[in-house]
């Protein structure tokens, strides 16, 4: 078997992506790659230093590694793209048109690449948004990331290149305390929660976004890569989610399970790039071509999530 490269593999989905991968392939056949000197997977898997800006970096990556297919996760997420708006250009673009570009020359077999709901924006409908839809975002992020979706469907029409892409929500998971983006004030309630600390959302108690948790985020993104393509009526731009809430739903569902949490509510800018994005998402064409059905709804996705922080943080 060839290899599978994950590019961003430090980040919040691929350190969850990365052991999926190696047990469901085999360890030897998946390499981690980011711009850290290393990861926590880092240590366990093979892992590369490669900056996605990088062309040849890329190109020799997948020659020396034997690469067939590439999971290119690495992205600068909505609220560091704000802080950071060059950055978030030459990584989410340069990076990803890099890999597109070396997926043609060394002839890759498959380019998989999540999206976001961060390509909407204010003029998208708020409710059961469909996969084709206004969308005119707002922040570098999401000008990166819906330009992604146009040239992975570019390269598959010109190129031939089998590029594949979904728009995943707000992901909630207790392996990181995620920092980079506008959903991730869930993660931190959840930590607060656990630890016994107060917590100050950056988002309003009413700012209601589609969401869903990490396990059904991964095993989408596979099931998505591994999908017979002639199934799919898309090809970058499936909408996926589980749910949706607000941080006031989340508390006081969390204080289900942690009755003495404390919420305060002292919203910032990216209360501001929440606003333009949508509350809920019309899923039903994944759920048709490729069969996206999430095992985990809000009251299960807490438990896990708590039973295992208390773990972690013991
Ligand atoms: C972010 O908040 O930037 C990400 C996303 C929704 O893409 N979690």
């Amino acid at each position: 078997m060839r290899k599978i490269l994950i590019t961003g593999a430090c980040g919040q989905i691929g350190s969850e992506l990365v052991p999926y991968l190696a047990k469901k392939y085999g360890k030897s056949n998946v390499i981690s790659s980011d711009v850290s000197a290393g990861c926590e997977n880092g240590s366990d898997f093979e892992f590369l230093d490669l900056d996605v800006t990088d062309f040849e970096a890329i190109e020799n990556a997948i020659d020396e590694h034997d690469v067939d297919t590439v999971y290119h996760l690495a992205a600068i997420l909505s609220a560091t793209g704000e802080k950071k708006p060059f950055k978030a250009f030459d990584v989410n673009l340069v990076g990803t048109n890099n890999i597109l570009r070396a997926g043609i020359e060394k002839g890759l077999s498959r380019v998989v690449i999540p999206s976001t709901i961060g390509v909407f924006g204010p003029e998208t409908p708020r409710e059961n948004v469909p996969v084709v839809t206004v969308t005119r975002p707002r922040t570098m992020y999401g000008i990166t990331k819906v330009t992604t979706e146009m040239l992975g469907e570019y390269y598959f029409e010109k190129f031939d290149l089998d590029v594949r892409g979904l728009r995943f929500p707000g992901i909630m998971s207790y392996v990181r305390e995620p920092t980079a983006g506008t959903t991730d004030y869930s993660v931190q309630m959840f930590y607060h929660a656990v630890r016994g600390e107060p917590y100050k959302c950056f988002l309003r108690a009413d700012a209601y976004l589609p969401m869903m948790y990490m396990p059904d985020a991964v095993s989408s993104l596979v099931k998505l890569a591994e999908a017979d393509l002639k199934n799919l009526t898309r090809h970058t731009d499936y909408n996926v989610a589980s749910y949706s809430f607000s941080p006031e739903e989340l508390y006081n569902e969390i204080r289900k399970e942690v009755p003495g949490l404390e919420v305060s509510y002292e919203p910032d800018y990216r209360q501001e790039i929440a606003e333009t994005w949508p509350a809920s998402l019309d899923t039903t064409l994944a759920e048709r071509d490729w069969g996206f059905r999430p095992e985990y709804d809000l009251e299960r996705t807490v438990k896990d999530m708590i039973q295992n922080l208390k773990v972690k943080l013991a």
